[in-house]
């Protein structure tokens, strides 16, 4: 009995069948496959003007903007343009543009401070970036790259209505080489390190999106009279996916909000008699908790979508008594995945009954494994170990990183998530801890090793450790470890005011910890689950 399991591979696979993808379309053939019989359906709907674009608008308007960016400003097949947009249906437009043309959308957080913008824009090769007009001030500097602005434009800037107004001719359609051209651009740290560009082809998008919403049994079932409201930010991978693109293949109407509000949302929500309504943790904290959630009709939701961070039972079984109309569960995803792993099986056309707080079954089309991070050796179910997954959504690769690359896909194609989880005897899929440096603080991505070179670029600073923090509403918070230099002073509000001019709200650190050293393996890493223990005992509270 002691004989090792060596060479038996556990894979688990969705309890649904393989389905036909129809992988050699590119992403808008694909999405808009349909489109003759949804010419005259709603298709974007413009939450806060309530203008709306049908299917045929947006297919119209997509191939203006494409033909206005190859004549105005030399988009080709291999080019790259940053959409550096809020939720609006222009992010939508330009990014079929962009897929039209075989050239790669970069998505960014317009809250982006300037110097995060340049880094990406010069990373990913970006030609032209889209923007708004209260944003054109951040990128008016880049080296080679030029500006549109939506609405009326900007002084210097080409304006997105002279894109849509393009008479150009778009018969030069490219052609797209589906298993390799890019088509979106996200960055993401991945398991360790800074931000890299993440190349999903249009092969791996149409793959992953097919995933969940083809077939005759769809693991994600959108209808065509579904109303589906957007108000996750579309530069993330979830919102791109699992909004913008699913709710166009499966013909569902998309109500577009620019950001998040509780009471706006529920007045969308009766507005627009929306059923589907994706959010993330913190979104789902605020409506549980709103004394609103009452006063507001939401009978028209039926399914409500929680991702990109955890979220536990009690809060999941609390939004179930306050929506109980609506079918309530996970989804999983990595933007490197392409982006989901696997979706909650209650969300089928035919529903299995889920557990509260699994995050889905595998996803059709793909194999899943759990491996001893180790050891590397396959682990059957109910033990927890490294979520691995293989298939044709994954990425491509990170740009221009074959060896970062390399250590995210093995030479077999298995994709190592750094997620610590286990399946259980219902195939269903738990998430219970991170292998990976990665903080998600209200499902956005915040890379310790970005903070910790700013912190150590600091003078007064001599060593630092950034690490998640528990939080009640924002799933994680990033907080720092600093070993100041011989004899300075800097006090922990400094240090904080140093790294907040810096970047993005989101990657604030909130509280800082000044210590003696920070504890390293020999070979230099720093023992980042020792700080984790640290903070879950020394420093709570
Ligand atoms: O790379 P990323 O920022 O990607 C995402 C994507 C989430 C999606 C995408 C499509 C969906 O339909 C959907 O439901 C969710 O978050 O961050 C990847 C890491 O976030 C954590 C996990 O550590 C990933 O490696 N994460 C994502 N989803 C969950 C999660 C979840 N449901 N539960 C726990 N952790």
């Amino acid at each position: 009995p002691t004989e090792p399991q060596a060479e038996t591979t556990t894979v688990f696979r969705s309890t649904l069948p393989d389905i036909a993808i129809p992988d050699h379309l590119p992403l808008h053939d694909y999405v808009l496959e349909r489109l003759a019989e949804r010419r005259d359906r709603a298709c974007l709907i413009d939450g806060a003007t309530g203008e709306t674009l049908t299917f045929g608008d947006v297919d119209r308007l997509s191939r203006r903007v494409a033909a206005g960016m190859r004549a105005a400003l030399g988009v080709r097949s291999g080019g790259t343009v940053m959409l550096l947009l809020p939720n609006s249906v222009e992010f939508a437009l330009a990014f079929l543009a962009c897929s039209r043309l075989g050239a790669a959308a970069t998505t960014a957080n317009p809250l982006h401070t300037p110097p995060e913008i340049a880094k990406q824009a010069a990373a990913s090769g970006a030609t032209v970036v889209i923007t708004e007009p209260a944003f054109v001030g951040k990128v008016r500097g880049l080296a080679g790259v030029a500006v549109v602005a939506t609405g009326d434009g900007a002084e210097g800037c080409v304006s997105f209505s002279d894109l849509l107004a393009s008479s150009a001719n778009d018969d030069s359609a490219a052609a797209i080489d589906v298993a390799n051209d890019v088509v979106a651009l996200p960055y993401s740290s991945g398991t360790t390190g800074l931000p890299k560009g993440v190349m999903l082809s249009h092969r791996g998008l149409v793959t992953s999106v097919a995933q969940l919403v083809d077939g005759d049994n769809p693991n994600l079932h959108f209808r065509e009279d579904d109303v589906v409201l957007c108000v996750l930010p579309m530069f993330h991978v979830y919102s791109l996916h699992s909004i913008l693109l699913c709710g166009m293949r499966a013909g569902a109407a998309l109500v577009i909000m620019k950001r998040f509000d509780t009471l706006r949302m529920f007045e969308l929500v009766k507005r627009h008699r929306i059923t589907i309504v994706p959010l993330v943790l913190p979104i789902a904290v605020e409506m549980a908790k709103s004394d609103a959630i009452d006063s507001h009709d939401l009978s028209s939701v039926r399914m409500v979508i929680s991702g990109a961070a955890p979220m536990g039972k009690e809060l999941q079984d609390m939004l179930r008594t306050k929506l109980p109309h609506a079918v309530l569960g996970q989804g999983y995803g990595m933007t490197e995945a392409g982006p989901v792993l696997s979706m909650c099986m209650a969300f089928a056309k035919e529903p299995l009954p889920v557990k509260s707080g699994a995050c889905g079954t595998v996803v059709r089309n793909a194999e899943l494994k759990i491996i001893d991070p180790e050891t590397w050796l396959s682990l059957p179910r109910n033990q927890p170990g490294e979520i691995c997954i293989r298939g044709n959504q994954l990425m491509k690769g990170y740009l221009n990183n074959p060896e970062a690359t390399a250590k995210t896909i093995d030479s077999e194609g298995w994709l190592h998530t750094g997620d610590i989880g286990y399946v259980d005897d219902d195939d269903e899929i738990f998430i219970v801890d991170r292998l990976k440096e990665l903080i998600k603080y209200k499902g956005f991505q915040v890379a310790p090793a970005e903070l910790e070179a700013m912190l150590i670029a600091h003078p007064s600073i001599a060593d630092a450790a950034v690490v998640p923090m528990k939080d009640d509403s924002c799933g994680e918070i990033p907080v720092g470890f600093v070993v100041t230099s011989g004899g300075s002073e800097i006090t922990e509000d400094e240090i904080k005011q140093y790294v907040a001019k810096q970047v993005v709200f989101y990657k604030r650190l909130h509280k800082i910890f000044l210590v003696e050293a920070i504890p390293k393996a020999p070979s230099g890493k720093i023992l980042r689950k020792d700080l984790r223990a640290k903070l879950a005992s020394e420093f709570s509270n």
